[in-house]
């Protein structure tokens, strides 16, 4: 018998198995052809390989189903064989591993982005998910594992489906980093392991992309937040072209290099992805005799609550800073806000994202709750443009649990909720939300007799709050207490017993603690000293976030100054940064000078950058009515903020989701401007054929070239994936067209770009061509004769407008 998968992974380290693809091809996988529905045409090929395995010493084998997905499968006319080939790959493992070796059910992605970045729903990628894991739990998977996963959003929605599905089944969750730290979509190895262990991984990592020493970078920045096992899969080294062949060119010494240090950092489960053969297995399972050691990972005392978006995360507590929540995206005495609801517009919520989070807010609270609007519909709408506005983690703030579940579906982290209260009933209704969607949660320290007076009663009711999370299997890191303000203008002593409340809560149940500060000072004069006065005690008392407006200076003074005090600012760094230019803070603070304010140029600018598509066609209007032209608005305000956009993402303070945000409302803004021009004057910058070569579906990164290119305006022909190259030429010569785009993302399949230009050579076909794909590196681009190499999207845009002169 085999021992439980969970437990046996805290007593020794385990070897999972190599690349099935590269081997199945060996075997006679054409190109083109799904290695799935070898499950069902030709099991003994894989079988075979499960067995050389297995013989090499893997302890876990990976089922032949990673992309057995209906959405995978789709593309090949097999989207009604997702239980058969299933079943079939469960099957092949489970008789060739016996009780020798665990069974894995793989699970790859679909090829599709979560909205708004792409256009499924968060239900719909669930579904997807929840058919292929049911399959493979029902036929007798010990674990699940999620490989190669490029969306947080996606993998979320698969984890979510699974464990509705089982709440016990071993999950393995595992993302595709490049090696500037970043999955193609911006996510952090930190924000990606806060999020995965929230909904309810149990091992996570990282597979494909790096070699070995890349993906121990990657583990190394996941281990700053999670206590969870880990698991390398990496590359046999990066792909290297030789005689019109890739090769993995690391050797099973290079794969072992880095195990001492690998499980140092405690990984548990050690395997290979591309180029990873049974030598190498075999190599690694040599490589881990005698260094067998218990699992064991240095936990921090004090109690910290991580949160997470698509690219950052926030630590809260211990010696971290007091987070700061905005608290401004909140209709409470807000008409213009309240008006922009009702419309179902966005910009003041982009704006006020964008403002408080450069003002030094690290959470934005949402409250988007307001008489005669669907609330659902607008928190929806809030998370997607703050969380493509900006990196700050969010607050869900709402007593609808409609409008809680659908922000918890559209985030793309690990959120905060706001809030449950010590009510058996609003426990009942918040906990399992909080549990299903991986999500903290905020608990105010009241219950069904109100607030109460006494400190030692809100204790009370925050004990209820901490024991009831944990009968739902809420850990205590997942709760910050509100020990709740009333305003001290009406009776004095309450703002004690909240200062008493939070040191009782801190002292005895150790969890992490928040405040709505302003509501001290309602009713009062010139609340801000107030409320700043009872900020700093409140931190002293041990306070760890804060609700409050980050653009209110003397909150932010009074912050800044309490964390050196406290030393939570090492070296006064932060606050010096702040107030380095200010000339002496012992004199009333001086406002920061007003800058001059923007000119409908700037303007412009700044709405493409910040993605504002609703102010930005009001902008186009108002620069027509003051009699600028539509060249003036597009090259001296639009096409400025645009370049902007380029250099931030360059620097990795933009990631693709705001770019392709960015491009859209560019889009929009020539959408009006067309109707200015003659048709003449709106000739596209040049005309792009787009493919994805034969044998090649992936059209992931094409996708998103063509977007941007159109979006930047160039006109796209896009000719779709798994092109052929005689299609390719004659599309180039009947268009006319200025360049074709040829994209390839498996080893297997660039090689057929040779074909292409080759083929568009002899039939004399004069255009520029370019190259690109997770594969292709510069060296190939140019081995094949391409003219132009792009590694990412926007440098496609940027090397094809410089090629082409413009
Ligand atoms: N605890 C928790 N959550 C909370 C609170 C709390 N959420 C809501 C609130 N309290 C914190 N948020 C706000 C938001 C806005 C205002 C105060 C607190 C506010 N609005 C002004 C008004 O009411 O007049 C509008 C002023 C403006 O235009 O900016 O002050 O305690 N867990």
């Amino acid at each position: 018998m085999k021992k439980e998968f969970l437990k046996n992974l805290r007593e020794q380290v385990l070897i999972l198995d190599g690349a099935m693809g590269t081997m199945l091809q060996e075997r006679g996988l054409k190109p083109g052809q799904p290695p799935e529905e070898l499950n069902l045409t030709a099991p003994d090929v894989v079988a075979s390989v499960h067995r050389e395995y297995l013989e090499a010493g893997a302890d876990i084998i990976v089922t032949n189903t990673f992309g057995g997905s209906r959405e995978k499968l789709l593309h090949y006319g097999l989207e009604k064989e997702v239980n058969r080939i299933n079943k079939a790959g469960v099957k092949i493992a489970k008789d060739i591993a016996g009780d020798s070796a665990y069974v894995a059910g793989s699970i790859g992605p679909t090829g599709k982005f979560v909205e708004p970045v792409g256009d499924l729903s968060f239900d719909q990628m669930s579904d997807i998910f929840r058919e292929q894991a049911s399959v493979l739990i029902e036929a007798g998977v010990d674990i699940i594992t999620l490989e190669t996963f490029l969306d947080i959003k996606e993998i979320r929605a698969a984890i979510i489906a699974i464990r509705e599905l089982s709440p016990t089944i071993p999950i393995i969750a595992m993302m595709t980093f490049d090696d500037a730290g970043r999955t193609v979509l911006g996510t952090s190895p930190e924000a990606a392991a806060i999020t995965l262990e929230a909904v309810g991984a149990n091992v996570v990592g990282s597979n494909c992309g790096l070699g070995i020493e890349g993906i121990y970078q990657i583990l190394a920045a996941m281990r700053k937040v999670t206590t969870l096992p880990l698991i390398s899969q990496a590359n046999a080294g990066l792909p290297i072209l030789k005689d019109g062949k890739t090769l993995f060119p690391a050797t099973p010494d290079e794969m072992t290099a880095y195990h001492d240090r690998l499980l140092e950092l405690g990984v548990r489960i050690i395997g290979g992805c591309c180029g990873t053969t049974p030598k190498h297995t075999l190599a690694m399972k040599e490589a881990l005799k005698g260094k067998e050691r218990p699992f064991k990972v240095e936990k921090s005392d004090k109690i910290i609550t991580f949160l997470s978006s698509r690219t950052g995360y926030v630590a809260i507590g211990g010696d971290n800073p007091v987070a700061i929540i905005g608290e401004r995206i909140n209709p409470t005495g807000k008409k213009a806000f309240t008006a922009e609801l009702r419309e179902g517009k966005i910009s003041y919520i982009r704006r006020e994202a964008i403002e408080q989070t450069e003002s030094g807010a690290v959470l934005l609270d949402l409250n988007v709750g307001t008489p005669g609007i669907d609330e659902a519909a607008a928190m929806e709408r809030a998370v997607f443009s703050v969380t493509t506005a900006v990196q700050t983690p969010v607050v869900l703030d709402s007593s609808s649990t409609e409008a809680l579940e659908r922000g918890l579906k559209s985030a793309d982290g690990k959120v905060l909720i706001n809030s449950v209260s010590g009510e058996d009933k609003s426990l009942a209704r918040v906990l399992p939300l909080a549990k299903k969607y991986g999500a903290a949660v905020i608990g105010l320290s009241l219950d069904e007799k109100g607030i109460p007076e006494s400190a030692e009663d809100r204790f009370k009711a925050a004990e209820k709050i901490c024991n009831s999370a944990k009968s739902f299997g809420i850990p205590a890191d997942n709760i910050i207490i509100d020990a709740l303000t009333l305003t001290v203008s009406a009776e004095q002593r309450r703002a004690l017993e909240s200062l008493d409340a939070i040191r009782l809560v801190k002292e005895r149940l150790g969890v992490n603690t928040v405040l709505g500060v302003s509501n001290i000072s309602f009713g009062l004069p010139a609340r801000a000293f107030i409320s700043a006065a009872f900020f700093s005690m409140a931190i002293a008392a041990g306070l760890d976030a804060a609700i409050i407006n980050p653009k209110d200076k003397i909150m932010m003074d009074a912050f800044r100054s309490a964390m050196v005090l406290l030393g939570k600012d090492k070296d006064a760094v932060s606050y010096i940064e702040a107030y380095k230019n200010v000339a002496d803070a012992s004199v009333p603070s001086v406002e920061k000078e007003i800058e001059a304010p923007l000119d409908i140029k700037g303007k412009l600018g700044n709405a493409i950058i910040s993605g504002d598509v609703d102010s930005v066609k009001d902008l186009v209007e108002q620069a027509l009515a003051e009699g600028l032209s539509p060249l003036e608005i597009s090259n001296n305000g639009l096409l400025p903020g645009l370049e902007e956009v380029g250099r931030r993402f360059e620097k990795n303070i933009m990631f693709l989701p705001q770019v392709i945000r960015s491009a859209d409302t560019m889009k929009a803004a020539f959408a009006r401007l067309k109707q200015e021009l003659s048709a003449s004057d709106i000739k596209p910058l040049g005309k792009i054929l787009m493919a994805t070569v034969e044998g090649d579906i992936h059209d992931i990164g094409k996708n998103i070239v063509c977007t941007l290119l159109e979006n930047h305006g160039f006109q796209v022909i896009d000719l779709g994936k798994n092109v052929s190259a005689d299609r390719i030429v004659k599309e180039a010569i009947a268009n006319k067209v200025d360049a074709v785009g040829l994209s390839a993302l498996m080893t297997t399949t660039m090689s057929e770009m040779e074909n292409v230009l080759a083929k568009l050579g002899a039939a004399g076909v004069k255009t520029f061509t370019m190259v690109g794909g997770a594969v292709v590196t510069e060296e190939y681009a140019e081995s094949i004769g391409a003219d132009l190499y792009a590694g990412d999207a926007m440098e496609a845009v940027n090397r094809i407008r410089k090629l082409l002169g413009k």
